[in-house]
């Protein structure tokens, strides 16, 4: 018996509010005409893909998750930009934090353990905002960053439909702040 495989992968998800600002930024800061542009309920930052997963993988993902610690932190988001080849239009924290660096290499090598790819290229923090986009964005930076403050990553289905990719969240794992000198 084929087994079902859902897509899976682990994100930070905006909330609702700072999602419908990003929605509204995608609009404003790129000349988004032929390009789509996501809706606030699919605007979200990758941590790691996990791609297509059986229900063993999906297990092995949540002990991994389960296992990882890293503190809160708050990304300014204020850099746009545009990939050619990808063709998407994104916002970026102007900055990584290292709490942010720690929760994506602490989840990289359990994963890996897991048996996911680890993609070879260098992981770079974004949310994409636009897809079949042509041209980069009006500007480089917004003036005032939006602030997001951190406190959760999440493990996400993607489901491919034919109005676009419909998301869902599984499960969530707080970000808890280390106990001083431990
Ligand atoms: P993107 O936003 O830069 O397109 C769900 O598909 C999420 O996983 C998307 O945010 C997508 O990033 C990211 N992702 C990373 N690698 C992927 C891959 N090989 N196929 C599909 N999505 C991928």
């Amino acid at each position: 018996m084929t087994e079902a495989r859902q897509r899976l992968f682990f994100a930070l998800w905006p909330p609702p509010e700072l999602a419908r600002r990003l929605h509204r930024v995608a609009g404003q800061q790129f000349a988004a005409r032929h390009a789509r542009r996501l809706t606030a309920a699919q605007i979200h930052l990758t941590l790691f893909y996990l791609g297509p997963s059986d229900a063993d993988q999906h297990r092995c993902a949540e002990r991994v998750a389960a296992t990882v610690e890293a503190p809160p932190f708050t990304l300014a988001l204020s850099r746009l930009g545009h990939w050619p080849r990808p063709r998407v239009g994104w916002i970026a924290p102007d900055e990584s934090p290292p709490a942010l660096i720690a929760l994506v290499s602490r989840l990289q090598p359990g994963l890996g353990e897991c048996g996911f790819r680890i993609d070879p290229r260098p992981w770079q923090a974004h949310l994409t905002l636009l897809r079949k986009l042509r041209r980069p964005p009006l500007s480089e930076a917004l003036e005032q960053p939006l602030l997001w403050a951190v406190d959760e990553f999440v493990l996400v289905e993607s489901q491919t439909l034919p109005r676009g990719a419909q998301y869902r969240i599984l499960q969530r794992w707080p970000l808890i702040k280390e106990a001083p000198g431990g």
